[in-house]
């Protein structure tokens, strides 16, 4: 069946349909729709009083195909029913850093949600400088709060597995599987080059047996080691910040899958910044340093802050239980030592999917504005060539990586490299 969007009047009406939304924005006014989605999915749509815009609320609606592409990408629309499960689950965890869900429509594929007036896409926040002084607090609560209460560490084993089966998104998953760790690996039609990347950079990534072996491990994981309710999606594009709060926003790629696929996931999207913010710095006559060294801090105070908590939280439900996950009494050296090791496993998967992610934002189809949007080929490639090198470097040394600060030190390190561009030209 052909879809058509909502024109503004027939959201409007269908709106008005809707009691609990319909007292949200007051019946006494007419209402602004503007539709605003710049993600590659969906329809998303401000609606306000044309009286009172305070009173607003954000619809969004899956389409029945990927809005980047069009209908020759069909997209099951049950996917709104992910995000819908995701959000609301992540609402009871972390209330302070979800978006409340107003109403959810099964039928038309849609959800009707608060609107986040002032606040801002974290991409665009950080490619213009701006500094956010409860970021690394804020996302290192979300990840630990909905990491650690999705997985067999907090649940059931029952409730668990109930949850996993109930939290499969098959259609999604294979864009990931496709797009993050398959496609970037090999000369694939969807791919996408900037004309000053060098050729062996590309190269590389196709013919290096260690980054090849390290990125199958990656997908292997991502597909099968199903710990938890992951986002799935948890770049700077997926949260919105102001000074004081954060939320995190558009979970349609959930399911159960490795935690360190969203710890990664937000990391690599700070190295990116890292890397592509010396050129956006210096275009708005900023100095570079002082921010790249804050992004650094970032990295680290979101990784320490989330290992802190998410140990906090595990040593609690411990203590509050009365036994260790491992059994036996819940202070005990194993206990401990078995909740090291899994740490040391954790930021070690988290680096290896930051360098996935990493990786296809550069070559694959769907990146990021922060590189985009650098107009000049060569820099824009010389950034590249370093995200690249640090993200070959995170793959295929995440085991011996043993502290984020030595992964902050190696993305400083690659950031003082020479990159030479006309070493393999790509003709
Ligand atoms: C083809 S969809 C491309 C990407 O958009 C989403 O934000 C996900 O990152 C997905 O991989
Ligand atoms: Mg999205």
């Amino acid at each position: 069946m052909h879809f058509e969007a909502f024109s503004s009047s027939e959201l409007a009406e269908y709106l008005r349909g809707i009691p609990a939304v319909n007292a949200r924005l007051g019946d006494d006014s007419e209402l602004q729709v503007v539709e605003v989605g710049d993600g590659n999915l969906n329809y998303v749509y401000f609606v306000s009083s044309v009286r009172d815009p305070r009173r607003s609320v954000v619809v969004k609606q899956a389409p029945p195909f990927l809005r980047l592409v069009g209908e020759a990408w069909p997209l099951p629309r049950e996917r709104m029913e992910r995000e819908v499960a995701a959000l609301r689950r992540y609402g009871t965890l972390c209330p302070q850093h979800v978006p409340s869900v107003y109403h959810a429509d099964s039928e038309k594929y849609l959800i009707v949600m608060q609107r986040l007036a002032s606040h801002r896409v974290l991409r665009q926040g950080l490619t213009e400088g701006i500094v956010y002084p409860h970021l690394a607090d804020h996302i290192s609560t979300f990840l630990a709060r909905t990491l650690f209460h999705g997985s067999d560490l907090y649940l059931s084993p029952e409730a668990k597995k109930a949850a996993a089966s109930g939290g499969i998104n098959t259609e999604l998953c294979r864009i990931t599987e496709d797009l993050v760790f398959t496609y970037p690996f090999e000369d694939h039609a969807s791919n996408v080059y900037n004309a000053a990347l060098p050729a062996a950079a590309i190269e590389r990534l196709r013919t290096n047996q260690p980054l090849r072996r390290a990125a199958a491990e990656m997908k292997w994981a991502f597909m099968n080691h199903a710990e938890t309710l992951v986002h799935g999606d948890l770049h700077t594009g997926s949260i919105m910040a102001n000074e004081h709060e954060t939320y995190v926003i558009d979970p349609e790629f959930a399911f159960y899958g490795p935690m360190g696929f969203d710890t990664g996931a937000f990391i690599a999207n700070l190295l990116l910044a890292y890397y592509s913010l010396d050129w956006h710095d210096r275009m708005a006559g900023r100095e570079p340093i002082a921010f790249q060294r804050w992004l650094l801090e970032q990295v680290e105070a979101v990784w320490n802050g989330f290992a802190q908590k998410f140990a906090q939280l595990w040593r609690m439900h411990e203590r509050e239980a009365g036994r260790a996950w491992i059994g036996g009494p819940a202070d005990s050296c194993a206990a401990d030592a078995f909740r090291e090791e899994f740490m040391r496993r954790l930021l070690a998967d988290t680096l290896g999917f930051a360098g996935c992610k990493m990786i296809r934002r550069i070559v694959g189809m769907a990146k990021v504005a922060e590189i985009t949007t650098i107009k000049d080929e060569a820099v824009r490639a010389s950034v590249e060539v370093r995200c690249l090198r640090l993200a070959e470097a995170l793959l295929v040394q995440r085991g011996e990586l043993a502290s984020i600060e030595a992964v902050t030190a190696l993305a400083a390190q690659v950031l003082a490299q020479t990159v030479d561009l006309c070493a393999s030209p790509r003709n």
